[in-house]
């Protein structure tokens, strides 16, 4: 490994990454340019400074409530506009209907993601918090983006401080990642003009981790962004991670771009999967965890990415809609001895967590 190192020209970059200093902007870059097996090497060095042998599932359970948007990003092909054919809102009773039927699971996490839905009340959305903790008492919840957030208190005339807080109430622990896609204007302004700002993102995010609501954080990549870019949405991703220590994990989100209005572009290649994810546990040495999507990568390359700087594969997941009505290859589920035994064989050691990266010690069948 020395000599790949040295043949990369890394040797500077090895010393920082063994001494856990801060890498800069023209680090990043260099990594981009430098061969893939000398950035794994690097990034799983990081990796295993911090977890270890370990890598973490959960055994979780996602619910799309509705895909009709307001939105409809360029990207995105799960966003419908109200009255499409494809357009679903579930009732609250069908939700209820969804949990009732996994009571007997052993379920540690239920991720609650939809859209920007053009007329639901902010009552639906505390509503379906408040069931799910009736019904779960023990599980954690995970619910609504940083965009959605921000959509409530439109909707609400409250603020978002007053949104978060009536959530937290109501049962919610964390928010998932999602929403943050590339923080530069430019790629915003052509691919989510109606999204929120970065800055907003940002704040709201950290407004959330104020009030102790912690939360993951995302990036899309694969599309129209540049490699800078790319760099600078780390970085500031990197920046709100030391003013409030909130984000538990990043997720790097491949690109699949079937179905959506950027079909014509090719998406990311395992190349450049593998390569993101290193260089994210690299740049982002503040932020504990750092996830290969299964569902996005394939369970496949997301095996092969816990060598090269990811310590986590997410869960279960039971029913995804979002990536795969961009036509995903991927099952819509993996069961805990299938996730254990792509761990072990990839040389890690299986732990099962909860939402909140809790190893979950009181196992039951
Ligand atoms: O915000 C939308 C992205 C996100 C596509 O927090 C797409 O644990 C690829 O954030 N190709 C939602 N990506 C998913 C998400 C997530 C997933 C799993 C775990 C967690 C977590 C968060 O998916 C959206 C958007 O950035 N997305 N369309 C697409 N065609």
């Amino acid at each position: 490994m020395e000599e790949l190192i040295k043949r990369a020209g890394l040797e500077d970059i090895e010393r920082k990454v063994m001494a856990d200093k801060r890498l800069s902007f023209e680090d990043g870059l260099r990594l981009y340019q430098a061969p893939l097996l000398a950035v794994g090497y690097l990034a799983n060095l990081k990796r295993e400074r911090l977890h270890g042998k370990k890598a973490y599932y959960v055994y979780n359970q996602h619910i799309n409530y509705s895909n009709e948007c307001i939105n409809l990003c360029k990207f995105c092909a799960f966003g419908k506009p109200k009255g499409h054919k494809e357009g679903f809102t579930l009732s609250l009773e069908e939700i209820e209907q969804k949990i009732k039927e996994r009571l007997q699971e052993p379920i540690k996490e239920i991720h609650i993601v939809g859209s920007v839905h053009p007329d639901l009340p902010f009552d639906y959305y505390v509503e379906i918090v408040k069931m799910v903790r009736r019904l779960r008492p023990e599980v954690v919840i995970k619910a609504y983006t940083v965009t959605e957030i921000a959509h409530f208190a439109r909707i609400s005339g409250k603020s978002e401080e007053e949104v978060l807080q009536i959530l937290k109430e109501a049962g919610l622990q964390m928010l998932p990642g999602g929403g943050a896609e590339v923080f530069s204007s430019r790629v915003r302004q052509e691919l989510c003009p109606k999204k929120l700002s970065a800055e907003r993102w940002l704040s709201i995010a950290k407004l959330a981790h104020q009030l102790g609501i912690p939360s993951n954080c995302t990036m899309l990549y694969g599309h129209i962004e540049t490699i800078e870019e790319r760099l600078e949405h780390l970085i500031a991703l990197r920046e709100a991670q030391d003013e409030t220590g909130g984000f538990l994990c990043f997720i790097p989100l491949s690109f699949h771009p079937k179905n959506t209005k950027l079909s014509h572009l090719p998406g990311p290649t395992a190349v450049d999967d593998l390569k993101t994810i290193a260089i994210s546990r690299l740049m982002l040495d503040n932020i504990p965890h750092i996830k290969a999507y299964w569902i996005m990568l394939t369970p496949k390359l997301a095996q092969v990415a816990l060598s090269f700087g990811a310590d986590d594969i997410d869960g279960t997941i039971i029913e995804e809609k979002i990536t795969h009505m961009a036509q995903a290859t991927s099952p819509q589920c993996l069961t805990r001895s299938e996730l254990e035994a792509m761990i072990k064989e990839a040389g890690y050691e299986p732990v099962e967590r909860d939402g909140l990266f809790r190893a979950v010690t009181k196992r039951v069948v």
